[in-house]
């Protein structure tokens, strides 16, 4: 084959693959800029519980586990922040007192845990795996707000949370400081003092939207985790049926 020929075929086959490749990176670009318009198709529901320190949320996040499975659901227990990441175990270390950082850069490494996992989440949702959160967003919006660190407000915390899926149901459980105070005194880590308690609660309050499920998290466990399974097998049926994967959005 003549050099010329080789040469002009070679410009050819470029012409191809570059075409091929502009229309693939064009579709990938418009598909990454429309993130909540995702193509609707069966998946996995993200169903995240909220709220103060010893309202049940790790109680009722497990039980449900155990019951989605036992009806058949290909279900996961997740939790934040994940301290068996390289970033967890640092805000473990914040969080036990045995490291320090400016809350600023604590808030963004919490923010960051989240990140760290996103394509993990989306590929399981994807994949039919129904994820069961324990804490997530919004407790690093209530947190870090809480301290009343001037430049940190509500608006800025949640600055990093832009761009990461939003959960398909929320489970808000709602519970006076007092009757939390009734499970036990607070532990040893960082956040566990009055004061702080009653600006998260504050601040999950301002943040409440219509879309979340307020649930009395006083009431006896079996009854919440009756309400629960209701709520979470909801989800689970429409993310079946297509609902699509929402994101944070400004
Ligand atoms: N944090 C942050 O700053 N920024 C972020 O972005 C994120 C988190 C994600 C992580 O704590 C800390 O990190 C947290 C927020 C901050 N700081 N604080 N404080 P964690 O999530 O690891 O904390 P925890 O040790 O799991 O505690 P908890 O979440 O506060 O508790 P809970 O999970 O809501 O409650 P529980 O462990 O299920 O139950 C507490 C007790 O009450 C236990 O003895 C139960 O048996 C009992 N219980 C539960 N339900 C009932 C009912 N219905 N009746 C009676 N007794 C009950
Ligand atoms: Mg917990």
């Amino acid at each position: 084959m003549g050099r010329e020929v080789q040469e002009a075929m070679d410009g050819d086959e470029r012409k191809r693959t570059g075409e091929a490749t502009k229309r693939v990176s064009r579709e990938s670009e418009s598909r990454a800029r429309k993130p909540s318009m995702a193509r609707a198709s069966a998946r996995g529901a993200f169903v995240l519980f909220e709220g103060v320190d010893r309202c049940g949320k790790s109680t009722q996040a497990s039980r449900l586990v155990t019951t989605l499975r036992a009806r058949g659901v290909d279900a996961e227990l997740w939790r934040y922040p994940d301290r068996t990441t390289a970033m967890g175990k640092m805000i473990d270390a914040y969080l036990m007192s045995k490291a320090e950082m400016t809350d600023g850069a604590i808030h963004l490494l919490f923010a960051a845990n989240r990140w760290e996992k996103k394509e993990l989440m989306e590929r399981k949702l994807r994949d039919g795996v129904t994820l069961v959160c324990d804490r997530y967003s919004y407790s690093g919006v209530a947190f870090t707000a809480a301290k009343n660190v001037p430049g940190l407000d509500m608006e800025w915390c949640r600055a990093p949370e832009i761009g990461l899926p939003k959960p398909d149901t929320l489970l808000y459980m709602e519970l006076s400081l007092d009757e939390a105070a009734k499970r036990g005194g607070f532990g040893q880590e960082r956040y566990e003092t009055t004061d702080i308690q009653r600006a998260v609660k504050q601040n999950f309050d301002a943040m409440k939207e219509d879309w979340w499920d307020v649930i009395d998290a006083s009431r006896d466990m079996d009854a919440i985790h009756n309400e629960v399974v209701d709520i979470a097998m909801r989800a689970v049926d429409a993310c079946k049926v297509g609902a699509p994967l929402r994101y944070f959005e400004r």
